[in-house]
């Protein structure tokens, strides 16, 4: 065997499983954490300004591919130089790879938003690197050594050049069909690592390169103005008080939740939604389309069904988006249908009552924006639905492509068949944000304060009692709609020891809210928020 030529095949093989994992686990750490991704980026940024003009002049367009290429060719040349080192002077191989790779972290945690935590698919992928060129040389050592017998068997004078894996092997090129075990080992073994480390790279980096291509194309969109701003929220929807959760809630801390292990990466410009099933006219519309039309603005508080009682499963933001209603009215429901069963780009579905979609006062939409941004990816990008009123999982669809109209006799959402109600009406419910649970506050005035809502009825008012005393009503922040919730605020007068405090709010439907305790499932949580504190 030629010792030289084998410890290169190591080394690429090992910066393959290197760079393999790191893509891997980019793909959940979020495609930016890519070390291939970052370093490129780098490159681009630190290359003077002649070399991108030299760049594109002769390449083109293909000014990327040929940067990624030129980076395989470096790293490359990098990993023949570990595999060699490893192989005769153990351990320079994974000195060069440990080095290189510390290079790339700093380019990774470097990048414009990097937390430390995007080091985290280089470091895991330096780990399986060192691995495999560590046990990829101990079994080539091992076959070289097998070699290396065989041949000081057969000739005595060949033993001391034998023993010098590189020198030793010229003479001998060929491997005779009797090295036996230790080189078979070998073979497979880096068989194996190489085959695995491109099936995953490829992969991994596909669905790295998509994610950041739709991230791109995202930031690219420029939202229409609606033509129907959502109208001010009055003064005061926001109490200011510490602890409460804000009016409106960032997109950044917007709950999740989701059936998708890959947040789906729908490419806007090959993106359509088509309303189909019992119509007269079937209607397909672009983003474009969506985006040509008078769009409105509305704030809607959206919730999980899956939210225990005082979870956070909830949030309220301002969708910008096109009623579904007058997309209905063009595509005429035939008589007999109930259900619009919306379908997303991953296969989840919503069955949600026609009624609820054709109906002129509520708030149905096919989203596009959330909070003055286009949806963020995992919020449903580019195309959401946002139905006031109803609980997520019967409505909110997200990366909708398609809305059916038929029957609940005929068709059924993701999660009937789960054990959940075909119907999700949101249920009239209030939280206490603070105190916090077992939370010790000194005695005197405490603003106990939280959230209320009750989606298309409206909250009319919320109470609090203390120690299961008499309900003591609480003041509301200003009310934006009946599609939001709102903040409440009571002014506890506290005295030492230990209370508890529960929460009750009433709608509009004159509907207060009951102590009877109830699970999520099949149709959503009830009962009081109730906690224990402390005063000192
Ligand atoms: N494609 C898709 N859309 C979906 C879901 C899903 O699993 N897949 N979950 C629904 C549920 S259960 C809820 S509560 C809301 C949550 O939306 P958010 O993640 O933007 O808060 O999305 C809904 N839309
Ligand atoms: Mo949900």
């Amino acid at each position: 065997m030629r010792g030289n030529a084998w410890a290169a095949l190591v080394g690429v093989v090992a910066a393959g499983v290197e760079l393999a994992v790191a893509e891997l686990v980019a793909v959940f750490a979020g495609p930016e954490s890519s070390p291939l991704f970052a370093v490129g980026s780098l490159v681009i940024d630190l290359a003077p300004p002649g070399a991108k003009d030299l760049m594109i002049s002769l390449f083109g367009t293909g000014d990327k591919v040929a940067l990624l290429v030129l980076l395989g060719i470096v790293v490359a040349a990098l990993a023949v130089l570990a595999g060699i080192l490893e192989l005769r002077r153990r351990p320079g191989g994974v000195i060069v790879l440990v080095a290189v790779t510390a290079l790339a972290i700093l380019a990774v945690t470097t990048r414009a938003g990097a937390s430390g935590l995007w080091a985290i698919p280089t470091v895991l992928g330096m780990l399986a690197g060192v691995v495999a060129l560590r046990l990829l040389t101990a079994r080539l050592r091992a076959a070289l050594a097998a070699t290396a017998a065989r041949a000081s068997a057969a000739s005595p004078a060949a033993k001391e050049r034998a023993s010098d894996p590189d020198t030793g092997s010229d003479a001998r090129t060929s491997v005779s069909p009797n090295d036996g075990m230790p080189r078979r080992r070998f073979l497979l073994a880096t068989l194996l690592a190489g085959a695995g480390a491109l099936v995953v790279g490829i992969a991994s980096r596909t669905m790295n390169a998509a994610a950041t291509a739709v991230s791109s194309a995202r930031a690219a969109i420029a939202l229409p103005p609606a033509a129907t701003p959502a109208p001010p929220s009055p003064a005061g929807t926001d109490l200011g008080l510490d602890g409460v959760t804000p009016y409106v809630t960032p997109n950044g801390s917007f709950y999740r939740i989701d059936t998708a292990l890959q947040v789906p990466q729908v490419d806007v410009s090959s993106w359509s939604v088509t309303i189909t099933g019992m119509v007269e006219n079937e209607i397909t519309l672009t983003f474009d389309d969506l985006l040509a039309l008078p769009l409105e603005e509305h704030a809607v508080t959206l919730a999980c069904v899956s939210n225990e009682v005082g979870g956070d499963l909830i949030g309220n933001a301002v969708w910008l988006g096109y009623p579904i209603r007058e997309l209905l009215e063009r595509a005429v429901p035939q008589a007999g249908a109930d259900m619009v069963l919306s379908t997303s780009v991953d296969g989840f579905t919503a069955g949600s009552p026609l009624e609820a979609l054709t109906d002129p006062d509520r708030v149905a939409l096919l989203a596009v924006g959330m909070n003055g941004e286009p949806l963020p990816v995992e919020h449903g990008f580019p195309v959401r639905m946002v139905v006031a009123g109803l609980y997520g999982y019967v409505s909110a669809t997200k990366w909708v492509s398609r809305l059916e109209v038929t029957r609940f006799a005929d068709a059924e959402g993701y999660w009937t068949p789960r054990g959940w109600s075909a119907l999700g009406p949101i249920k009239t419910e209030s939280r206490i944000d603070t105190p916090r649970r077992g939370a010790s506050v000194p005695a005197g005035t405490v603003a106990v304060a939280g959230v209320a809502w009750a989606q298309h009825t409206g909250v009319a008012g919320v109470e609090v009692q203390v120690d299961g005393g008499a309900w003591a009503p609480a003041r509301l922040a200003a009310v934006d709609s009946i599609d939001t919730w709102c903040q409440w605020v009571y002014e506890w007068d506290a005295t030492p020891g230990s209370h508890t405090l529960a929460v009750r709010a009433t709608d509009q439907s004159g509907y207060t809210q009951t102590p009877d305790k109830a699970a999520p499932a099949p149709d959503g949580a009830t009962g009081w928020h109730t906690i224990s504190v402390t005063v000192s």
